[in-house]
């Protein structure tokens, strides 16, 4: 399943719809302009696919699109994560590792949507997902307090939340699911009452910052991997505001009490030296959040993709 070691597929999402905050729509380029590309391509050698745009994906949204369940911008965040799903899926098929660029984190359920069924296509296994974040992002639309759909886009990838509708959610076919059952949690310090409630009642592994401190990262990372098992193909969905706000200020939903640069880089390396990742997001930088932080958190994110592309490996 692994994809051929040197070819890379780029998707670039400037989309803010799943939440209420902008800029994060600018994340994509400001990753770009700070040199990212040309650095995979040069100095780690891979043989990028990348269309050149940061996409808006003006053309698919919808002109009204009045809450829904409680969520909001229902219709939007559907048609542009099914967009992204056909993207990501393109690439993931033919073998290429996806790297995907946020955008809020609303965009994972086209990212994860599309590599679940092309590595369910290719390998006729199921897809690991290892989130790296504050939050926990479960939040069905009924247990939600804000609304915000990048509260919730696990609820939909693993078939806790259903829509019907196909253009609010109902596109999600059962191939493009997740099981609860390999899918673990990295760095959560905000987690919300029904969320808690899910992850208990599905027994859902996670491993939040009281664990890191109790066991020190490096033990976190041998659960969390010892947890997935060998020969699982990985997608990690990296959400900077898992870093604390010392590193990472530019971000819509910053919580204190995070993961140092090292800790983040460290587990993207972990999880790049099992030669078994096969898709990477990075979402929620949002550089017009705390401008003096903003290079700062562009950095630590161009830190984390090279880590969890082999960077730093020897
Ligand atoms: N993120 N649990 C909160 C909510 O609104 O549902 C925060 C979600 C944050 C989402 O950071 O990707
Ligand atoms: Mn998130
Ligand atoms: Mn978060
Ligand atoms: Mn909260």
């Amino acid at each position: 399943f692994l994809p051929s070691r040197h070819d890379l597929g780029v998707v670039a999402v400037g989309f803010s719809g799943g939440q209420t905050k902008a800029g994060v729509d600018a994340a994509p380029m400001a990753l770009i302009e700070s040199g990212l590309i040309q650095q995979l391509e040069e100095d780690l050698e891979f043989n990028v696919t990348f269309d050149g745009q940061v996409h808006a994906y003006t053309d698919i949204m919808p002109k009204e699109d009045p809450d829904y369940r409680n969520m909001k911008r229902p219709r939007s965040v559907s048609a542009v994560t099914w967009q992204v799903s056909k993207q990501v899926y393109e690439h993931a098929k033919s073998g290429k590792f996806v790297l995907t660029l946020g955008g809020d984190h609303s965009i994972a359920i086209g990212t994860i949507s599309g590599t679940a069924k092309a590595i369910r296509e290719r390998t006729g296994k199921d897809l690991a997902v290892i989130w790296v974040d504050a939050h926990a992002d479960i939040n069905t639309p009924e247990t939600s307090e804000s609304g915000n759909i990048h509260g919730m886009p696990v609820a939909f990838l693993t078939g806790l939340a259903t829509e019907t509708h196909e253009d609010m959610f109902g596109w999600i076919q059962k191939d493009q699911m997740i099981t609860t059952k390999k899918l673990v949690y990295i760095g959560l310090r905000d987690i919300d009452k029904g969320e808690k409630k899910i992850l208990r009642d599905h027994g859902i592994k996670a491993f939040s910052m009281h664990d890191i401190d109790r066991h020190g990262i490096g033990k976190v990372m041998d659960m969390v991997l010892g947890w997935i098992g060998s020969d699982t193909p990985i997608h990690l969905s990296f959400d900077v505001d898992a870093l604390d706000p010392m590193w990472a200020p530019s971000t819509g939903t910053p919580v204190r009490g995070g993961l140092t640069l090292r800790e983040g880089d460290f587990i993207a390396e972990c999880v790049a030296e099992t030669g078994s990742l096969i898709a990477l997001d990075l979402v929620e930088v949002n550089p017009s959040l705390d401008i003096q932080g903003a290079s700062d958190t562009v950095r630590a994110g161009c830190s984390i993709v090279r880590c969890a592309l082999g960077d730093t490996l020897l």
